[in-house]
């Protein structure tokens, strides 16, 4: 049985999930997992994007890497797509979103631009994240959380402690 929840964070790239995630779970003494950075540290990797300029992710190697520690519960898992993980490893899924003209300036100070700089806005714009992932999870445990200002992070943070305080009184 699982003392603490399992919370995915997800969204486009840019939109707050490392700045959520990292100080939600040191706020609620929970695992804070960066899915980029697993990857790179196990090199979970298979092949490489000639158009993106990027490693390929090996899906399946992430999830063995991760099932474990899933299973044990309060973890934050960080990532910029959902529909590669098991729907059981997650009680509740956040998809972060902000406003293009914030994102694109965010996303421009990080170094992107062109097509990079483009697609990813425009992953915003048509909501792909949030649609992945109601198709992903059940439509309860999918939530929307704006990320457009330090107001918002502390509200969301509020909200997610409360929440999985909650969660664990629940599941005693
Ligand atoms: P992600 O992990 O989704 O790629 P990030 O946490 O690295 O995003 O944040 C991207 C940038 O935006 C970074 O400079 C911090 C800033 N940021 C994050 N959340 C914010 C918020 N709620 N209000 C203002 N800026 C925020």
């Amino acid at each position: 049985m699982k003392k603490q929840p399992n919370i995915l964070l997800t969204g486009t790239p840019g939109v707050g999930k490392t700045t959520l995630g990292k100080e939600l779970a040191q706020q609620i003494g929970m695992t804070y997992v960066n899915i980029g950075d697993l990857a790179k540290e196990g090199n979970l990797y298979d092949g490489y994007d000639e158009e993106y300029q990027c490693p390929i992710l090996d899906e399946d190697k992430v999830v063995d890497e991760l099932e474990d520690r899933m299973v044990e519960g309060g973890v934050i898992v960080d990532y910029h797509g959902c529909d590669l993980f098991p729907e059981r490893w997650f009680d509740i899924v956040f998809v972060l979103r902000t406003d293009n003209t914030q994102l694109y300036t965010r996303l421009e100070n990080r170094g992107y631009t062109g097509k990079k700089l483009q697609d990813n806005v425009q992953c915003e714009i048509f909501q792909t994240i949030y649609e992945e992932a109601l198709e992903a999870y059940s439509e309860e445990i999918v939530h929307q959380l704006p990320s457009n200002t330090p107001e918002d992070l502390e509200r969301n943070l509020e909200q997610i402690v409360q929440w999985s305080q909650q969660w664990s009184k629940d599941h005693i």
